[in-house]
């Protein structure tokens, strides 16, 4: 059934860099199972996935910021889907644009409700099981605005900062059990993201990737493919991503 086969649980599969992940790990072997609040397009990959590689993905629909859900997803997972090997801390987003004092108080708990507190309720449920068999790897989707902070970008910058120091905590506290923590920080990539940041404004949301090239969700699931992919003697700890046209948070090339 699945000898050989490594089972990785992503999350915020549905779309962006959680789906191209999907995609690429499956296409290269991955058992997956698939997570995102939204069932439909959960279903939809997970028959992509079976039609492109011959194996079905096991589909969880699920909010990783209800933490009782999330107990409940791990502890009712069919056995032959129990061993998770990998976790792709994915799940996560920017809502607003703002300054701190006009900020939204709803955005900012959507943002810690899903960027720190559901990374953490899907770590902790899993790392157990990782623990006891000696093995795991754990990927968190940081971002670079965990290593900058930037005007507006308050909150999600804190969230962001959250998710790198916890990645470098989890691997310290995790030494002496065999698992590996690895880092992905990534600048612009062009997915859903901007779009939800802006609440669906379509024109706002194009405006950070204008005259220049950005990532798109197929270059980070490639750099996740090659941070799990190293032989088990290393651990690719942290990795800052941004395109060529981006050398940080506030130096990004233009033509116009
Ligand atoms: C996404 C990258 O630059 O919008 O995490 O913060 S940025």
């Amino acid at each position: 059934m699945s000898k050989g086969k490594k089972t990785v649980w992503i999350t915020g599969a549905s779309a962006g860099i959680g789906m191209e992940t999907s995609l690429l790990l499956a296409e290269n072997g991955y058992r997956l199972i698939l997570s995102a609040r939204r069932k439909k397009p959960l279903e939809e990959l997970s028959e992509k996935i079976h039609r492109r590689t011959g194996t079905p993905a096991w589909i969880v629909p699920l909010d990783v910021s209800d933490r009782i859900a999330v107990d409940k997803a791990v502890g009712t997972l069919p056995a032959e889907w129990a061993q998770v090997d990998i976790l792709i801390n994915n799940a996560g987003l920017a809502a607003g644009l703002d300054h701190l004092q006009e900020g939204d108080i709803n955005d900012w708990e959507r943002m810690i409700d899903t960027n720190i507190k559901g990374l953490l309720y899907m770590t902790r449920s899993l790392l157990p099981g990782m623990v006891e068999r000696g093995h795991g790897h754990v990927v968190n989707l940081g971002s670079i605005a965990g290593k900058e902070v930037y005007e507006r970008g308050n909150v999600y910058c804190a969230t962001k900062h959250a998710v790198d120091a916890l990645s470098r905590a989890m691997r310290i506290d995790l030494l002496s059990h065999g698992i590996r923590v690895t880092n992905i920080a990534p600048g612009l990539v062009e997915t859903e993201f901007s779009l939800v940041r802006f609440k669906g404004d379509a024109r706002k949301a194009k405006d950070p990737y204008r005259g220049m090239t950005p990532l798109n969700g197929r270059d980070v699931a490639e750099t996740i493919l090659f941070a799990i992919t190293r032989p088990p003697h290393v651990c690719i700890n942290d990795l800052v991503i941004t395109p060529t046209a981006q050398a940080n948070s506030y130096y990004v090339q233009r033509h116009e």
